[in-house]
């Protein structure tokens, strides 16, 4: 007899069609096998789908290059389905279910010909902790199946777990004929089931990760009492050795990946890494709040990665260990058969290979790598690992960071002054666009939380659920606003960033272990300069006093913007957070 999977599977090849299909068990030896079929069998566009790179200097590294119209997430093609449009609400774009459902069959019909479905079983967190969720996806390309290997735990198990249960989230997704009219990636969260076509690109082709974790996961969680997020994990060592450990939600593209993986530049501290993009936060019995990363990998951003910003992580590029490490719509320097990007150490390869597969001419004024180029690679890798990494109760969250990119108005650091401040103030956050999503880039937009792409229902109820968890956790974190991006008159960044950040993240936890007082302004509380590790940067008084000012005139602009955005939300808005804008419109 048939498991409810099998059946499942069957049915998607029914209308898929696809030549072959073939179970995934996750060994390494299948992911060379896949490489190799990567190289020598599959293409896109013409061109095979990986190329071996470098191996002496780049040990177990791959090069794909993308469709030119597929480098980042379609936000506009993005659906979340749920039967009425208000629990979708203003934040989504949303498609009735079953008008969804008719749209893709007839796209589908037949898209796997010619082609292999892979199907990949595997875990969203460890297959130990009680907060894991157990999945499947089906894919008709192999860069898909081996990315979900380095971003997931895969393995024959899961299909054992699953038995003849139908207690699977599911995916199907096939790339289609990368044809940008018929891309849609549809989110059915009544279902568990996200169904995409027409990109093979990391956040609209890996399932398990933006379209399970948060859009899937923020809706289970909403119903379930816990918190899915666009968050980072880190456990900050001071110099006596005592771990504190932060949850930070960046934007896409603001800088998440970099604060994981910080080589913090004042001495005696630490940051281990336990994730870089998505946390799952629970209570615990202790009553405080508890986090895990559900993924296994960094599918990071490449352009400005180097020895000088972010040491660690090319360490973790290079580390060659049985996982191989992807590159995808970087650079490629012909001579040597090595990734490149702007922003990497030395100097710049003579001979260089675009993005797009043309020779590269420094004088054209183009980007080699593209802006949004991205490097796939295991955490296990990483020389900073934390030891809770693989703890299936996660590590307790003691501070919560939100942070954007802001060249004006919003200072370095800022604490709220309690719970539901803090959640008012992730709820109005704003930040300047990136090249992590198709539209146009630089542009303010307010981003709730870094999770306005991601949230996979109405956020005003998603506000109510935030203010909700604070009332349920006992000590609830602090929370506090970071911005390593304001600029000077000529438009630099007055703040020198990467490594440095660590003599902010000090001054936050001086602020929880309650060892300094700090300055009440309007927006929350701001350091004294004088409790700020400031020795050896450079930089000038004008410029210091810029990033920590509070201007009332801006804020006052700031709160006209953010109730434009909250007014969307009508009736269903939490009161408590009206209160709070008017509270700081008091203030201003
Ligand atoms: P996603 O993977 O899209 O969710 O992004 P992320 O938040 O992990 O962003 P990431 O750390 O990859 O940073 C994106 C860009 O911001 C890179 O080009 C970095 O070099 C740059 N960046 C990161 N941290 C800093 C910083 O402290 N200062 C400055 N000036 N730039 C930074
Ligand atoms: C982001 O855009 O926030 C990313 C990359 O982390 S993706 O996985 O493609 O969403
Ligand atoms: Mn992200």
């Amino acid at each position: 007899m048939a498991t409810s999977l099998e059946k499942w599977v069957e049915k998607q090849a029914e209308l898929t069609k696809p030549d072959k299909i073939y179970w995934c068990d996750g060994s390494e030896k299948e992911a060379r096998k896949l490489i190799e079929i990567g190289i020598n069998e599959e293409k896109i566009n013409g061109n095979p789908i990986f190329s071996k790179l470098n191996q002496d200097n780049w040990p177990n590294a791959y090069y794909h290059r993308s469709h030119p119209t597929d480098v980042a997430r379609t936000e506009h093609l993005t659906f979340v389905c749920h039967p009425d449009k208000e629990t979708a609400g203003p934040n989504n774009n949303w498609m009735d279910p079953n008008e969804a459902k008719a749209k893709l069959t007839k796209l589908s019909d037949g898209c796997m010909r010619g082609r292999t479905m892979y199907v990949l079983p595997y875990t969203m967190g460890h297959p130990d902790s009680p907060y894991s969720k157990t999945c499947i996806q089906l894919t008709d390309v192999s860069y898909v199946a081996v990315s979900m290997r380095i971003m997931t735990r895969m393995g024959k198990k899961v299909i054992d777990k699953i038995g003849n249960s139908e207690n699977f989230v599911k995916g199907l997704h096939s790339v289609g004929d990368f044809d940008q009219n018929k891309r849609f990636v549809m989110h059915f969260p009544q279902e568990n089931f996200v169904w995409s076509i027409g990109s093979g690109y990391g956040g609209n082709a890996l399932l398990g990760k933006k379209c399970f974790s948060l859009r899937i996961a923020s809706y289970q969680g909403k119903k379930e009492g816990w918190l899915a997020e666009h968050m980072i994990i880190i456990g900050i060592e001071d110099p006596q050795g005592k771990i504190t450990y932060v949850a930070a939600a960046l934007p896409s593209a603001c800088g998440k990946t970099n604060l994981a993986l910080m080589q913090p530049s004042l001495p005696g501290y630490k940051i281990w890494v336990l994730g870089d993009d998505i946390a799952w936060l629970n209570i615990g019995e202790d009553g405080r709040l508890w986090a895990i990363n559900p993924e296994t990998g960094f599918f990071g951003v490449a352009p400005g990665t180097s020895m000088k910003t972010n040491p660690n992580m090319i360490r973790t590029l290079k580390a060659g260990t049985f996982f191989p490490t992807l590159f995808t719509n970087t650079a490629v320097d012909t001579d040597k058969i090595e990734p490149w990007w702007e922003g990497l150490d030395g100097e710049i390869p003579k001979n260089l290979t675009d993005w797009q597969g043309n020779k590269w001419d420094p004088v054209s004024g183009t980007k080699a790598a593209h802006p949004n180029s991205r490097f796939t690679v295991s955490i296990t890798q990483s020389p900073t690992i934390s030891k809770e990494y693989n703890n299936p109760k996660g590590v307790p969250i003691s501070a919560i960071i939100f942070g954007g990119k802001r060249s004006t108005t919003v200072p370095l650091i800022c604490e709220s002054f309690n719970w539901q401040h803090g959640v008012f103030s992730g709820a109005s956050m704003g930040s300047e666009t990136t090249a992590a999503a198709t539209s146009k880039v630089g542009v303010l937009r307010r981003d709730p939380m870094a999770m306005l792409p991601f949230c996979g229902y109405n956020m005003a109820d998603y506000f109510k659920h935030w203010l909700d968890m604070g009332k349920r956790i006992k000590n609830p974190p602090s929370i506090f606003f970071v911005n390593w991006f304001r600029t000077d008159d000529k438009g630099k960044f007055i703040w020198p960033g990467f490594g440095e950040n660590i003599r902010v993240l000090k001054w936050l936890i001086d602020r929880i272990n309650k060892k300094i007082s700090a300055k009440e302004t309007p927006i929350g509380l701001v350091p004294n300069l004088s409790d700020l590790n400031l020795e050896g940067l450079n930089i000038d008084k004008n410029n210091l006093e810029k990033l920590f000012e509070v201007d009332s005139q801006k804020w006052q602009e700031e709160t006209e913007d953010t109730k434009t955005f909250l007014e969307q939300f009508g009736d269903r808005m939490p009161k408590e957070i009206w209160n709070e804008l008017s509270a700081l419109k008091k203030r201003l």
